[in-house]
Order: structure tokens, then C-alpha cells, then sequence
């Protein structure tokens, strides 16, 4: 089993309307609400592939509600923990050039005995699971540590462990050694103390950072690909080219990929291949964080990863 990890979990509302015109009406033409926050789309993609997964995380108030129902309709295995404030939405506007405006709420305040809940509730779930995936941004009154925290109580049950946030969430995350991240060049830059001139100076980065005890790192070029350091082995992955409807979740589809992959033993390149299909293929639906198979499958065959020596 896969187990994801959503703190700030969220009701996804992607709008789809002609154009966005500040300080005036927008009519919606088409509204789509699921329940997403990272994590929860990482954990639908995996669903929709056909593997089996369990989502966590933190959900509260009627929009918790909507997450959780969503989320059994969907036929996705679902332990949070239930807490006092009221879970966010997060809002996607797309109009009809495909221009996207992303609206992210701050999320409810986590109050202690509920992040205690959280620690014993992801012992139990971990010792189950073969990788466990922790995704997104961390709500109000969880401290930075918070995840580094987690992911050692997951170590500790034996699970692979991975971490897709951003800023000093990942950077402090990262101290725990997770097993696969997903930074962006800044990160990295900052990580480094140092910055990043050219993609020669990028790759030597992230096999010093694979030497410092994180074996997987994948740094996004969007819908060119992605740059990967390995077990200290660099690969260009090149994603194919689409026409991309929405490309929000794309990166929640990458992780979905690679912890299929991980979980199910597959090499390295098969790992690189999956993630970045199963990437590909959100784009290609008008909804965050979600895949048709027969895309991801059919993709497969399109994606291409090259070693890059020296
Ligand atoms: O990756 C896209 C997305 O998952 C959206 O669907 C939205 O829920 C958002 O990210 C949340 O990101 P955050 O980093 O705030 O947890």
C-alpha cells in the first residue's frame, strides 16, 4: 500500500470561464470541485492507476466533510484526522486560453493535541505501507519541523518515504533524509548556499545532494521534462509534447508515478518514464490532480530518458 500525506487538505475548484477580467463580472461556464490539496491528488492518481493507496492528513469543518465524501465516492481509501477548524479551498481559474490563476487559502490553525493525533495515527498507517508520501503546504501553527518529525516516524516503521513541499518546510523536511524530493532550482540554489549558474552546475548540485543522503531528487522543467540524480546517476527525462488543458496537479501526477513505480521495484528509468506520464496525462484532463490510464499508458511509450555522463 501507498500511504499520502496531506496536512492542508483542500476542495480543488477549477473554473473554466472565457476570459478574467479584474474588477469586473465573470460568468463561470463550468465548475469542477474534488477533493485535492497535493497529497490528495497524489493519492487519486495512484487510485486511477490502479494501485492501492490510503490518504491521510488533517481535515475539518464542512469542507472535511466534502473531502472525505468526495474522496469515498471515489473509491479512495481515506484516515484522517478530524480536527476543529475548517479545511480550505483552493481555487483554479482557467480561461480560455488556458491562462490559470491560482487562489490558495492559508488553511485552518493546528492546535497540538491534533498534531499529536497525527504522529500516532501515521505509526500505525506507516507500518503498513510500502512508501509513504507527504505532500503540500503546512497550515497554520505547524512548525517547519513538522515534517522532518513525520517522516522519522515513517523511517522508523520501515516505509520509503518521500516529501513534495516547497520553501523551509522542504529544506527543513529535507534534513530527515527522505528517500525522493522534488525541489525547484531555487530550492536547490538555496540548499547548495550557493547559486546555479547553467544545467552543468544544476547536476553537479544534485549529485552532491544525493552524496548528502537524499537518493532521489527530480528538479521540474515543466512541459520539457524534468532533470533527475539518481543513486549519483543524472538522467534528462524529455516529456512528450500535448495540447495541455489544465496544467495544475501535473507535479501531484509526477509524484503519483514515481511512488508507483518505487513501490512496485521498477528501475530507476521505468520510475522516470511513469512519473513523467502519469505528469503528462493530468494536463491533458481539465481537472487537478487526475488521470485517464489508458493516457498514462499510452504515453508511456513517448517519454524519453537519456543518462547524462560528466
Ligand atoms: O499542485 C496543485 C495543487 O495541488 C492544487 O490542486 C492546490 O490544492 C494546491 O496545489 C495546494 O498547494 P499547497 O502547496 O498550498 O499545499
Amino acid at each position: 500500500m501507498i500511504v499520502t500525506v496531506t496536512l492542508n487538505a483542500a476542495i480543488d475548484k477549477t473554473y473554466h470561464l472565457p476570459a478574467l477580467a479584474a474588477g469586473q463580472v465573470s460568468r463561470v461556464d463550468r465548475v469542477y470541485a474534488e477533493p485535492g490539496g497535493k497529497g490528495i491528488n497524489v493519492a487519486r492518481v495512484i487510485a486511477q492507476q490502479g494501485v492501492p493507496v490510503l490518504a491521510t492528513g488533517f481535515a475539518g469543518g464542512s469542507n472535511g466533510d466534502f473531502i472525505e465524501r468526495g474522496l469515498t465516492r471515489q473509491g479512495i481509501a481515506h484516515d484522517f484526522v478530524k480536527i476543529e477548524g475548517e479545511s480550505r479551498i483552493c481555487l483554479n481559474i482557467m480561461d480560455q486560453d488556458g491562462v490559470s490563476t491560482e487562489l490558495l487559502e492559508p488553511g485552518p490553525t493546528i492546535a497540538g493535541q491534533e498534531m499529536e493525533a497525527m504522529r500516532q495515527k501515521l505509526a500505525l498507517l506507516a507500518a503498513r505501507a510500502k512508501v509513504v508520501a507527504f505532500s503540500g503546504s503546512l497550515p497554520a501553527g505547524v512548525p517547519k519541523s513538522f515534517y522532518a518529525e513525520l517522516i522519522g516516524i515513517a523511517q522508523s516503521r520501515g516505509a520509503v518515504v518521500f516529501l513534495d513541499t516547497s520553501g523551509e518546510a522542504l529544506l527543513r523536511g529535507a534534513e530527515a533524509k527522505p528517500y525522493f524530493i522534488k525541489p525547484n532550482e531555487d530550492e536547490v540554489a538555496q540548499w547548495l548556499g550557493h547559486s546555479i549558474k547553467d544545467a552543468h552546475a544544476l547536476k553537479q548540485g544534485l549529485l552532491r545532494l544525493n552524496e548528502a543522503g537524499v537518493p532521489c531528487i527530480s528538479v521540474s522543467m515543466g512541459a520539457q521534462g524534468s532533470l533527475a540524480a539518481f543513486h549519483g546517476v543524472c538522467f534528462r527525462v524529455y516529456a512528450p509534447k500535448v495540447e495541455a488543458v489544465n496544467a495544475v496537479g501535473c507535479g501531484d501526477a509526477y509524484v503519483a508515478g514515481m511512488a508507483i513505480g518505487t513501490a512496485q521495484g521498477l528501475p530507476v528509468e521505468e520510475c522516470l518514464r511513469l512519473a513523467t506520464a502519469s505528469g503528462t496525462a493530468n494536463a491533458l484532463t481539465p481537472r487537478a490532480g487526475y488521470v485517464e490510464h489508458e493516457d498514462v499508458k499510452r504515453l508511456l511509450g513517448e517519454v524519453v530518458v537519456e543518462r547524462v555522463d560528466g
